[in-house]
């Protein structure tokens, strides 16, 4: 028997006390898990699916490709049927269950209506369950769609299509500009995905922010007007800003607060150069823009940086660990009854008592 080094030995057990790249080397396993994930997610089952979820964001975290499951040892956050996955993949290169769900008409079927922007699981099942099988299906028995739904439809393919970088930092430029129109000083700043080092993304997150408090209020309707009255929105959805400090923190667990902003979901028209088969010369990108005061921003950044699981992680640790309410606005100690004010990233890792991740190792 060969001495197998612990690869997993000294893994943290949350994911905001690791350290995780974008490029990995399990690829082939973390695929096969967040397949399963998905599936789960898709039938509701929100544990499990989370369970799935945590086994391929540790794996991401391995310091090296695996090739057997005894170099796990006995790692927090892998469970039994994520190890029999992981088993199945390293010694047949596939996991026959997770072709299964792959091939099955039921997950292909949730995927293809999920993908539509506006549509989320329960949508998508119950169009499912009434014998809905195709986008065309869709429009023949005029089902009921929302206004987002049918920005979705009509834009499906270029929505689809993955947003470059490139792509992310001229509608962030675009934004800008609209920006300094209103209010000169106010900056826009990449966060999602692209701020965590991805080349390409579904949609473009952008922060607002002042450096006077109170300035940025009513600024985002005055950029998406003019940005509109340009031609360059295709669709837009906007809320006001309803958050309020004296309301005090919502419960750790609660709903998730991140929609308290005022912020806008959009589909953008982006001119684009020489796209090859293309009969015209834009394309459609989703946009979510984000107003926060800039009290609030390292918050809002550090929301709105992902990953997604990443974030979920930091609220766990915050809430378990520390008895502290962390959201996209503040970070609450529930022992001392104060919030906890920052101002930059590193400073609410800090009153976390974590090591600071840097983004591009939040891929989680
Ligand atoms: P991608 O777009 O490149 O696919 O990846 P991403 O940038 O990581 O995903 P995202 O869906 O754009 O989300 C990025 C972060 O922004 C995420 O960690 C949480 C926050 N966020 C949104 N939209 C929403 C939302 O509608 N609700 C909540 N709760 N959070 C959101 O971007
Ligand atoms: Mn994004
Ligand atoms: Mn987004």
């Amino acid at each position: 028997v060969t001495a197998l080094a612990p690869l997993g030995q000294q893994m943290a057990p949350y994911a905001c006390q690791r350290r995780t790249p974008l490029l990995h080397s399990n690829q082939p396993l973390t695929e096969a898990l967040e397949t399963l994930a998905e599936e789960a997610g898709f039938s509701g089952s929100e544990g499990r699916s989370l369970a799935f979820t945590r086994a391929a964001s540790v794996l991401k975290a391995l310091p090296g490709q695996l090739s057997a499951l005894e170099e796990l040892g006995p790692l927090p956050g892998i469970g039994e049927h994520s190890r029999r996955v992981i088993q199945d993949v390293l010694e047949d290169g596939v996991s026959v269950e997770v072709e299964r769900v792959k091939l099955s008409e039921r997950y292909r079927t949730m995927k293809l209506f999920t993908k539509i922007f506006g549509v989320g699981v329960r949508t998508a099942s119950r169009w499912y369950q009434e014998g809905i099988r195709t986008l065309v299906d869709l429009q023949e028995r005029n089902t009921k769609l929302t206004r987002q739904q049918q920005a979705g439809l009509q834009h499906y393919e270029d929505l689809n299509t993955p947003v470059e970088r490139g792509e992310a930092e001229s509608i962030g430029r675009m934004v800008q500009e609209a920006v300094q129109r209103f209010l000169p000083g106010a900056s826009v700043t990449l966060a999602g995905g692209f701020r965590r080092g991805k080349p390409r993304g579904h949609d473009v997150d952008l922060l607002l922010t002042h450096p006077e408090a109170g300035r940025e209020a009513g600024l985002l309707s005055r950029v998406v007007s003019w940005l509109d009255s340009q031609g360059l929105i295709l669709y837009q959805h906007s809320q006001e800003n309803s958050f309020a400090l004296h309301e005090g923190p919502e419960p750790p667990g609660g709903r998730d607060v991140l929609d308290r902003f005022e912020r806008c979901f959009s589909i953008f028209r982006l001119e684009v150069q020489g796209r090859p088969g293309a009969a015209r010369g834009w394309k459609a990108v989703r946009v979510d823009l984000v107003v926060a005061p800039v009290g609030q921003f390292p918050f809002a950044l550090l929301g709105w940086t992902g990953s997604r699981h990443f974030e979920r992680e930091l609220r766990r640790f915050a809430g378990h660990e520390r008895k502290m309410v962390l959201n996209s606005h503040t970070l609450y100690d529930t022992r001392l009854n104060l919030f906890l004010p920052a101002a930059s990233e590193e400073e609410i890792f800090q009153h976390l008592g974590l090591e600071y991740v840097p983004p591009t190792q939040r891929n989680a």
